[in-house]
């Protein structure tokens, strides 16, 4: 049967957003994808989720616009047309505006693809009508304001000058699992003789290929790093010139670093003195040390704190102007899209800008009683806060209130569809055009729609300027198509036209090295390094420090709940893309709760054995996976799971918190305490004989 090859993009909230070539068949059905060998960062390689995108391509989707007939979270709808469900979710729209205003709204979007006219869509009918706006901080809220407070810029080194480094740290990143692409250049770089070492509290795949894994406890990357600065200073490491020219270290500091001892930092951290030194000579002897920082060290109360406390490490020896050294947090800023005709921005009204609700305390919102206006209408689209947000038994709590109108746009039936009045089928990217940037590699792609949309979806650009129309908004832009959007959104930020990219579906916008490095100077305006942060917020610590502020250390969950519990990505899914895929389940088995021997011992916990997980806000039940792969005193499961694969109904999130972190908010995913209970193979508790 002939097969027709095409270019295009990877949607996922994913740092490699690769170049595809997706192969479909006479019939117009996907026959297989895989990496654009091209690419200068795909090179050929995707992951294995993308390459089964068969799963939810030809899987079972939302084909359908839904009506709800059971009651809410049952799941139960029947069949309407599109004229019919879009005339339901306008009159609740407009019954929610009339009743409480327009701030009563609230859409919530967030990582289901991160196309650049999608994504946003609908930014515009928000900024028109005056609905709540959406404070976008769950997954990059922490990190980059512990990157801003000292680089000041979200660039660095580009990925593949790894080759040119000694030393590559990848440090809170499962890049196997997270980011494969950058594990093309670690294995070259090895090849070619640099030593690959891995800072993460627990032995993940990434950890497994290291040279050296430093297994901190979760949450104390600052105490690592704020030591390995000690002895950098103690031992001659530092680049006196450097410090001078482009930082702002003074005898204040040293002074402070010449307190923070590793025996200090060893009580912290649960790593040795000598571990630390060991770690912080490695770095200080090596020619053009490359470290790369993930995102799992931001998921704390503490994790700006730690980011900015790790991003001094080159500024003290001066590993930053090196050709191979300095540090990568993100390339988001390489290019700067103008995404005002997606967006519309300039509609908000200066003089009575409304409110910004934060994303990472749904549960809170919805279910707070003195909230004036309540949400009483919440649209959700690209995202699944049922299954992806903290605190989720209260994100259900909310979701469950009957005078409550959500509507919600997917492909498939998630935690979240389960709970709508109304769902309405989205096309995949296969099926609509858009542009795509990324956070961890540094070009600008274009892809164009290669099937037809699955029965009767529609892309998220259509849906709201179909919307639009039925709330009286029928002018432009809503009037546009979606490569009248593309078109204009590159031509406002400068980038040529499509038909002018000399037939490839990307641009690079890789930074020169200078800017890169920040050799003439950084993005503060001072142009130095800041090893003070400067947070406006007085309770964080003014110097690079420890902040004990974590669940750890707050008294009553240390002393009830004495593990540590996170919830890093898995492997096989995307946040909880990928997880309602019958096929994905299959595989990846039931949840499981990673535990050190001792602590499964002191517990009476047998190996695949069912174990009880609970702290003060849930409990689910879990497999016991015995593993020192784990410290003692540290569990975890990989996230994360349809609901439907507890016997508790509610995903893995039910045990993360919903704190406001400071000190700009974002979610603390791997900050929690928890304790464990063996159940019976019934789920009861088990009880052991008093001998
Ligand atoms: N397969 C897969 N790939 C994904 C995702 C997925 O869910 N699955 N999600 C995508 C998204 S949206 C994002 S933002 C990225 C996130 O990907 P990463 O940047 O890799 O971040 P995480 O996976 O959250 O965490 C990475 C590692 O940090 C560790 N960690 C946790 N706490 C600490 C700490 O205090 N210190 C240190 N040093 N390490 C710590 C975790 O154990 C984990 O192994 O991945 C993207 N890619
Ligand atoms: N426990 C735990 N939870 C986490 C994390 C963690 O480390 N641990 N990581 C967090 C991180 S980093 C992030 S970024 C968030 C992400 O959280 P979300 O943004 O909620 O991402 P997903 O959970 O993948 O859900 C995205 C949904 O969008 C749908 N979708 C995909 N494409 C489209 C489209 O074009 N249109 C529409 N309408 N829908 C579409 C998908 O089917 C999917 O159900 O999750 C966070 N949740
Ligand atoms: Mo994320």
């Amino acid at each position: 049967m002939p097969v027709t090859e095409y270019r295009g993009t990877c949607p996922l909230d994913c740092p490699s957003a690769c170049a595809l070539l997706v192969r479909v068949d006479a019939k117009e059905r996907l026959e297989s994808i895989r990496g654009n060998p091209d690419h200068p960062f795909t090179r050929g390689v995707i992951c294995g989720k993308v390459n089964r995108y068969r799963e939810i391509q030809e899987g079972p989707r939302i084909e359908h616009p839904l009506v709800r007939t059971g009651s809410k979270g049952q799941g139960q709808f029947r069949k309407a047309s599109w004229d019919e469900a879009l005339d339901i979710v306008a009159q609740n729209l407009r019954q929610a505006m009339e009743q409480h205003g327009p701030e009563s709204i609230l859409p919530y979007y967030y990582g289901g693809t991160m196309g650049i006219v999608q994504r946003p869509a609908w930014d515009r009918l928000t900024h028109r009508l005056g609905w709540s706006r959406l404070e976008k901080n769950i997954c990059s809220g922490i990190g980059q304001a512990g990157w801003q407070a000292g680089v000041g810029k979200g660039i660095g080194p580009d990925p593949k000058e790894m080759l040119e480094s000694d030393l590559i740290i990848l440090w809170g990143i499962n890049a196997v699992s997270t980011n494969i692409n950058l594990m093309t250049f670690v294995k070259e770089a090895r090849r070619r003789g640099a030593t690959l070492l891995v800072v993460d509290p627990y032995r993940n795949r990434t950890a497994r290929l290291a040279d050296h894994h430093v297994a901190p406890r979760p949450g104390t990357d600052a105490a690592l790093a704020v030591a390995m600065m000690h002895v950098l200073l103690e031992e001659g490491f530092e680049d006196k010139s450097y410090l001078a020219a482009f930082t702002d270290f003074d005898a204040e500091l040293r002074a402070h670093l010449g307190e923070r001892t590793p025996e200090w930092a060893a009580a912290i951290t649960g790593l040795t003195a000598a571990e630390i030194r060991a770690f912080a000579r490695r770095y200080g002897q090596a020619r053009a040390p490359f470290i790369r920082i993930g995102y799992g060290m931001t998921r704390h109360n503490n994790g700006a704190v730690n980011v900015h406390a790790v991003s001094c490490l080159p500024a003290i020896t001066g590993a930053w102007a090196r050709p191979g050294g300095g540090i990568l947090f993100s390339t988001g800023d390489a290019l700067r899209i103008n995404d005002e005709p997606v967006r519309q921005t300039a509609w908000m009204d200066p003089s009575a800008v409304t409110r910004l609700l934060d994303m990472s305390r749904l549960g809170a919102i919805l279910t707070d009683t003195s909230l004036a206006p309540p949400v009483s209408a919440l649209i959700v689209a690209n995202a699944n806060p049922a299954a992806s947000c903290p605190d989720l038994r209260r994100v259900h709590a909310g979701l469950a209130r009957e005078e409550l109108f959500t509507v919600v746009h997917e492909q498939v039936m998630s935690d979240t569809a389960l709970w709508a009045d109304v769902v309405l089928p989205a096309t995949t990217f296969l099926e609509h055009a858009d542009l795509y940037k990324s956070y961890g590699q540094n070009t600008l792609q274009y892809a164009r729609p290669v099937l037809p949309p699955r029965a009767q979806a529609r892309c998220n650009h259509d849906l709201v300027n179909a919307i639009a129309k039925r709330l009286g908004c029928d002018d432009e832009p809503f009037t546009w198509s979606v490569s009248e959007t593309i078109e204009r959104t590159l031509a406002a930020s400068g980038v040529p036209a499509t038909d002018a990219w000399n037939g490839k579906s990307w641009l690079d916008f890789t930074p020169d090295p200078d800017a890169a490095h920040f050799r003439k100077g950084f993005a503060q305006p001072d142009g130095r390094f800041h090893f003070r942060p400067g947070w406006q917020n007085t309770r964080m610590p003014p110097l690079p420090d420890h902040w004990p502020v974590n669940q750890r250390d707050q008294l009553h969950h240390a002393e009830r709940y004495p593990l540590d519990f996170m919830t890093p990505p898995a492997h096989d899914v995307l946040n909880s893309t990928f997880t309602a895929a019958e096929e994905a389940r299959r595989r990846r088995g039931p949840p499981r709760l990673w535990i050190h021997p001792d602590d499964a011992q002191a517990r009476g916990i047998e190996d695949g054995a069912p174990v009880s997980v609970f702290n003060d806000l849930g409990g689910l039940t879990m497999t016991a996976k015995i593993t020192s792969d784990v410290r003692p005193g540290l569990c975890l499961c990989e996230s994360n799971y349809h609901g439907a694969e507890f016997p508790e109904g509610v995903s893995l999130n039910a045990l993360t918190h919903g704190d406001r972190v400071a000190p700009a908010g974002g979610a603390a995913f791997h900050d929690n305490r928890v304790e464990v209970k063996a159940l019976d193979r019934r789920g009861r508790e088990r009880t052991f004989p008093v001998l």
